[in-house]
């Protein structure tokens, strides 16, 4: 198991250092000057007890399963109307969403400014029409990891299924070639390598969940463990 704050010793202060040095310059450099309101805005945009990467640090189980967008398919089922399977073809051929949107990791990192391509969470809910009795959604992944949010938060208007991060196909250890993206929560609950999205009628704990984390996680109430 690696989520810990352990996972980077050292190099974090490394990189924070890094990283607030290259915000300045780069701030420097468009003529801003750093004033008490935009010190405001900056510590609204940053949740509480967070702090600021410019990479994007890889956290998961330790096992990355190697599936190529070849032989990756996603469930969509459970208590729907319309049970749906995708191919990487069929989820491409779907509307297209896009969004910049910062991501908040449990372990203290967030990083701002990340473009994600794919589908909206909305779109899959009009077309597999999930019964009145659903609750929650259940993320399983290609690695065994599992994860729950409730109904509301899958259908947040900037919930979606990612294949694109920055313009490139989303790499292997981020999760592709294709993962959950919840700016929303903390990170633990943006599966990655998703293989099924499961709409269920009551709550069922999550990998981590089951191990000490909050169920829901909202990082702006520091929802981390419970
Ligand atoms: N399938 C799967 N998804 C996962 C995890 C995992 O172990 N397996 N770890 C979660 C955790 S705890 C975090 S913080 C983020 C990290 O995503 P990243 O490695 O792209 O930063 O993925 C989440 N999604
Ligand atoms: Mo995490």
């Amino acid at each position: 198991m690696s989520d810990s704050d352990n996972d980077y010793p050292g190099g974090l202060m490394g990189q924070l250092k890094e990283a607030f040095v290259g915000r300045k310059m780069a701030r420097a450099e468009r003529g801003h000057l750093l004033t008490g309101q935009a010190d405001e805005a900056h510590k609204k945009r940053l949740p509480p007890g967070q702090r600021l990467v410019e990479n994007w640090p890889v956290l998961d189980l330790g096992i990355q399963p190697s599936v190529t967008a070849e032989q990756w398919a996603l469930d969509i089922n459970g208590h729907v109307a319309n049970p749906v399977i995708w191919d990487y073809q069929t989820l491409q051929a779907q509307p297209k969403h896009e969004q910049v949107c910062d991501i908040h990791c449990v372990t203290a990192w967030s990083r701002y400014d990340n473009h994600f391509e794919g589908v909206s969470t909305t779109h899959i809910l009009d077309l597999v029409k999930p019964t009145p009795s659903v609750t929650h959604v259940i993320f399983h992944a290609y690695d065994g990891y599992t994860t729950n949010v409730t109904l509301d938060a899958f259908a947040a208007p900037d919930a979606m299924i990612a294949h694109s991060w920055n313009n490139a196909p989303l790499t292997r250890e981020h999760g592709g070639p294709v993962r959950m993206v919840l700016p929303q929560w903390y990170f633990w609950k943006s599966a990655k390598w998703v293989k099924r999205i499961e709409f269920v009628d009551a709550d069922q704990p999550g990998f981590w969940e089951e191990r000490g984390y909050h169920n829901e996680g909202d990082p702006w109430l520091e929802q981390r463990y419970s």
